[in-house]
């Protein structure tokens, strides 16, 4: 088994006080800095939008924050500024050790295109590049956690899945924005049902 550790947009923005903030953001960060050491590859990935990014409510009139429009026959949900390039609201979490990192990939970083998997864009065809990355050290099993489990952390476990990588879910190191409500709970087991494990920090300890 040659695994790699995958942390999900431990930003300031997704974390209490940030202008996305997910509920308890930041408890998912112990555990992760907790495990590093044990996997031989550690990558995390930063959404990393340009001002102009097609997820900003503020970049369409009269549309407000949660409103759904299609671009380009996608599906795109509006959320507030968050993850602007090179702000601080971009940074890791301070309290994540990021020093430990093997590889940080920016992603969302089209203007007119989203990307919430680590692999695919929402076109689900633009590759990040990042499944050549794993296939190319060898890496067959993901261990997953971070930010946010309904959106990034989801799209992720089930491109990683399709792309034949045994998944592992870190049940105490993600959180959810839970939009629309009970979102969590029922991404929850869609990830199952396609297969992911679903295990604990403690596992890998
Ligand atoms: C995310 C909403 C918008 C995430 C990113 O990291 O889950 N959610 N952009
Ligand atoms: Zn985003």
């Amino acid at each position: 088994m040659h695994k790699a550790l995958l942390i999900i947009d431990v930003q300031q923005d997704f974390c209490p006080g940030g202008s996305l903030a997910v509920n308890e953001g930041d408890k998912v960060i112990s555990g992760l800095n907790r495990i590093m050491t044990a996997f031989p590859v550690r990558v995390a990935t930063r959404d990393w939008h340009p001002a102009n990014h097609v997820s900003f409510a503020e970049n369409h009139s009269g549309k407000a924050v949660y409103d759904m429009v299609e671009i380009d026959t996608i599906q795109q949900v509006l959320w507030p500024v968050h993850c602007a390039a090179g702000t601080t609201g971009a940074d890791f979490h301070p309290d994540l050790d990021n020093t430990r990192l093997n590889l940080v990939l920016n992603k969302g970083t089209s203007p007119r295109l989203d990307s919430y998997s680590a692999f695919f864009e929402n076109d689900h065809k633009t590759s990040t590049g990042l499944d050549g990355y794993f296939k190319g050290l060898g890496i067959n099993t993901l261990v997953i956690g971070g930010l946010a489990t309904d959106y990034c952390v989801f799209y992720t476990v089930m491109d990683a899945l399709k792309l034949r990588y045994q998944v592992y879910l870190l049940e105490d190191c993600i959180r959810g924005v839970d939009v629309p409500k009970n979102n969590v709970q029922t991404r929850m087991e869609e990830m199952k049902r396609a297969g992911a494990i679903i295990t604990t920090s403690r596992d890998f300890t």
